[in-house]
């Protein structure tokens, strides 16, 4: 009965995805629909297509059939403006577009980083939201600033909203209350009614609209409910641990590396490594990095037209161990563009000799992002006090196999890899509580981990070479 079926919207930054969630017997988790995404580039400008993105939404709920509830995650910091009448300004900017550099700079030399640090607890990325705002043209004409979950839940509801997870990413939220840093928005010269009122994972959106539920096949008032909207916080929510003493990189398009904690860590040591205190849901904070991920990997098959993932990978197996490696958190990586003659220069420019063939940047990618695991995975561990016997790898990452074992090999831990789809499992699990069918974190856990198969990577090989190598490149 639909009483017990969830859908989760769920939009990555390389594909986005419609999975319906039952939950009479157990759950079991199966896909309504798939699609691309990425940037767009439109006039020098990097954008995303979200008009697009929410026609295949639609398509993706129509699919999906009758359910008790629809959830909108996607990746973080992006967003829309809306004019006085709810009309969408401009296409949303792309996170890797230009237009941000040199602002976090600025606003840090203007306001002392650790002011905002203390306030915020966000890692500096050069495109937190508050970075994008101040370097937006239409901020100051706007009259609403929705992030993109929310923006989807607008579109289909008709109701407006900041869901606190992903306004965690802003940069303007208060790590400490979780409301809005009205004085720090303030000195920044923002207008406050960019800044709708937040609500909380399980809280509701609103009712589909009716003109969306006619085109959709569905009753009208479907209720939309917020969940952990920022797709980090989801996976997180559904990492199949259970006791408290683990570490999770949620691995896809980036490899987000940390620990869960009751409370932010902002210690000058932890600003200094540039740690984040995201919100997870019931009040745990996700401290974590962010590590380039596997867009090192998506950038390299772009340049490579007609080549095969799965070859690739199995032959970068069979490629000798540590032939090059780099540190995969060089911003020289982060925009689109020719990937392995970045990774050649990086190789250069630290005196190795480049990959020579595909399969063998395969390897250099691969050794280079279980290298940042590793780093990720011990400062958490480090810098929060938190004890680590085991590594989480969720997300599609978890389906790469030889990720997963160099992971292991790096962190000298033991991985347990999957649920591949822990962002989608944990949007529906946080619906599926709201809804009253599932107690709390600890069993949305327990589910998660029957959802979708694991496999346990035992760390194996030399530990002294991860050391070596850590030592003369981090
Ligand atoms: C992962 C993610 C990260 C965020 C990045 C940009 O999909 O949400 O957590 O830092 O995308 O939004």
């Amino acid at each position: 009965a639909a009483r017990s079926r969830f859908a989760a919207v769920d939009l990555g930054a390389s594909s986005g995805r419609v999975m319906v969630a039952d939950l009479s017997d157990g759950l079991t988790l199966t896909e309504a629909h798939r699609f691309p995404n990425g940037p767009v580039r439109v006039a020098g400008r990097l954008h995303w297509d979200v008009l697009g993105l929410y026609r295949e939404v639609l398509r993706g709920l129509s699919a999906a059939g009758p359910v008790a509830s629809v959830g909108v995650d996607s990746w973080a910091v992006d967003y829309g403006l809306l004019d006085g009448r709810g009309a969408l300004i401009g296409n949303p900017v792309h996170y890797r577009d230009e237009r941000t550099a040199g602002v976090a700079e600025r606003v840090a030399r203007e306001l002392g980083a650790e002011t905002l640090y203390d306030v915020s607890g966000l890692q500096v990325l050069p495109f937190n939201t508050v970075y994008q705002l101040l370097s937006d043209p239409d901020a100051a004409r706007a009259e609403t600033m929705l992030l993109i979950p929310d923006l989807l839940g607008y579109w289909l509801t008709g109701q407006r909203g900041a869901e606190v997870t992903n306004a965690s990413t802003t940069g303007l939220l208060d790590v400490r209350t979780r409301q809005w840093a009205w004085p720090l928005i303030e000195r920044l010269g923002l207008p406050a009614r960019l800044f709708p009122t937040l609500r909380g994972p399980g809280e509701p959106v609103g009712g589909l609209r009716g003109d969306v539920a006619a085109e959709l096949g569905l009753a009208a008032g479907v209720p939309v409910t917020a969940v952990a909207s920022h797709d980090t916080a989801s996976a997180v929510a559904a990492v199949p641990a259970s006791g408290p003493a683990f570490a999770y990189i949620s691995c896809g398009t980036w490899s987000l590396a940390g620990v869960e904690l009751p409370g932010p860590v902002l210690t000058p040591a932890s600003r200094a490594a540039n740690f984040t205190n995201e919100a997870g849901v019931d009040g745990t904070v996700r401290y974590l990095r962010n590590v380039m991920g596997l867009w090192l990997l998506q950038e390299c098959l772009r340049a490579w037209p007609g080549s095969d993932l799965a070859d690739l990978l199995k032959a970068a197996e069979a490629e000798r161990p540590f032939a090059a490696v780099v540190n995969p958190d060089e911003p020289a990586f982060l925009p689109p563009g020719d990937m392995p003659g970045r990774i050649a220069a990086e190789c250069r420019r630290t005196g190795q000799e480049p990959p020579s063939s595909p399969p063998a940047f395969v390897r250099c990618v691969l050794e280079s992002l279980a290298l940042g695991h590793r780093r990720a995975v011990r400062q958490a561990a480090e810098l929060s006090g938190r004890d680590v016997e085991v590594v989480h790898l969720v997300g599609g990452g978890s389906r790469n196999e030889l990720l997963c074992r160099l992971t292991a090999d790096a962190c000298g831990l033991p991985v347990v890899a999957g649920p591949a789809e822990a962002t989608a499992l944990g949007n529906v699990l946080v619906q599926a509580r709201a809804a009253g069918l599932v107690s709390g974190l600890a069993e949305m856990r327990a589910l998660a981990a029957t959802a979708q198969p694991l496999r346990v990577f035992e760390p194996s090989g030399d530990g002294h070479a991860w050391d070596e190598i850590s030592a003369r490149l981090l």
